[in-house]
């Protein structure tokens, strides 16, 4: 009967599906039995019980006990069923395991934002790795927006100044869809993102490559993304002030004056070891606190700075 679960539900794509749809059939089932057996009780007392000529009376009788336990009860028994069953697979649903991958998902109108442990974000497209426990911290920086998986079969709100969360353990590789399931303005059918379940290998490449966007924006566009997200920003300027670093405008090409007396071109080998390994070389006159950005920029991410660098002149 797996094609009928599928054609009402479609296929099920995470541990937590296979929980949802037992209970959801199992009422199926029972709705099913229950049509076919009240409607033959129904044509079987008309038949039995017709009237048959138009001088008889019927008796007249007040209750039977019996009967009324009877059909009392069993429908309280299903009940109780229903609601402990669904209980469990509430709790269950939004009670995340210890272990699990933290994705921190910010709605807004109208996009999916995604952030790693590592701080890569992505937007609308959110990779994870199969079989692995992946928890959701979500919030909204606008209205109540909702986060619905289908084949996950994972629905919860995103609201403004709250954290909500939701887990789930991906058992299909390939792409799943989300959709915002809370009305939330002009774009909300537009509101969708896609749930990419890696292999452990396509993720490692995702973390250490970076996503579609990473890996194809033009490098200028993605260095200037790095700056900005990067908090590149905070200490080095634009527009040739000095912060707590050099500003970045005018020093392609130029000499730097370190430290140590020597004088250096900035060319790209510098800016990478600026980035890399800052304490190499401290420009005259500044501090050396320039955290290094190892293991937090990718290769690509590197060259994006350095192109974006150059084209500040
Ligand atoms: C906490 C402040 C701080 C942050 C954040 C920071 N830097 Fe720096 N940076 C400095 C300081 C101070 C210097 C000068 C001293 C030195 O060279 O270590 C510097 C130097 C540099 C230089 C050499 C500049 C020159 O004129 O020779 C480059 C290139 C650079 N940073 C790139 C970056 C990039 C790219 C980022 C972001 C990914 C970044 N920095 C983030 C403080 C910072
Ligand atoms: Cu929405």
């Amino acid at each position: 009967m797996n094609w009928f679960r599928d054609y009402l539900l479609g296929p099920q794509s995470a541990t937590h599906a296979t929980e949802v749809d037992s209970l959801f059939m199992f009422i199926v089932y029972l709705t099913i039995f229950f049509f076919f057996f009240n409607g033959a009780l129904i044509f079987y007392a008309a038949r039995r019980w017709r009237r048959k000529s138009d001088r008889e009376i019927t008796p007249h009788i007040t209750h039977n006990t019996k009967l009324e336990l009877l059909w009392s009860l069993i429908p309280a028994v299903v009940v109780f069923v229903v609601f402990f069953w669904g209980f469990k697979g509430y709790v269950s649903a939004f009670i995340p395991p210890n272990e699990a991958l933290e994705i921190v998902v910010t709605g807004k109108k109208w996009v999916w934002q995604f952030e790693y442990p590592d701080g890569t974000r992505s937007l609308n497209d959110l990779h994870v790795p199969l079989n692995r426990d992946v928890k959701l911290v979500m919030h909204s920086e606008d209205v109540i927006h909702s986060f619905f998986v289908p084949r996950f079969r994972l629905k919860r709100d995103v609201i403004p100044g709250r954290y909500t969360e939701l887990w789930f353990r991906a058992t299909q590789p390939g792409v799943q869809q989300v959709f915002c399931a809370e009305y939330c303005g002009k774009g909300h059918s537009d509101m969708l993102a896609r749930i990419f379940v890696d292999t452990p290998e396509q993720y490692e490449t995702f973390l250490r490559e970076g996503d579609e966007q990473t890996r194809t924006m033009p490098l200028g566009e993605l260095g200037r993304l790095v700056y900005e997200n990067k908090g590149c920003a905070t200490c080095h300027s634009l527009d040739g002030t000095r912060g707590q670093g050099p500003s970045f405008k005018g020093i392609w090409g130029h000499p730097a004056d370190g430290s140590d007396g020597k004088n250096y071109v900035v060319d790209a080998n510098y800016i990478r070891q600026s980035i890399l390994y800052p304490q190499a070389v401290v420009v005259k006159g500044f501090e050396p606190i320039m955290p290094t950005f190892q293991g937090l920029l990718r290769e690509r991410e590197i060259l994006g700075v350095i192109e974006y660098i150059k084209s500040l002149q």
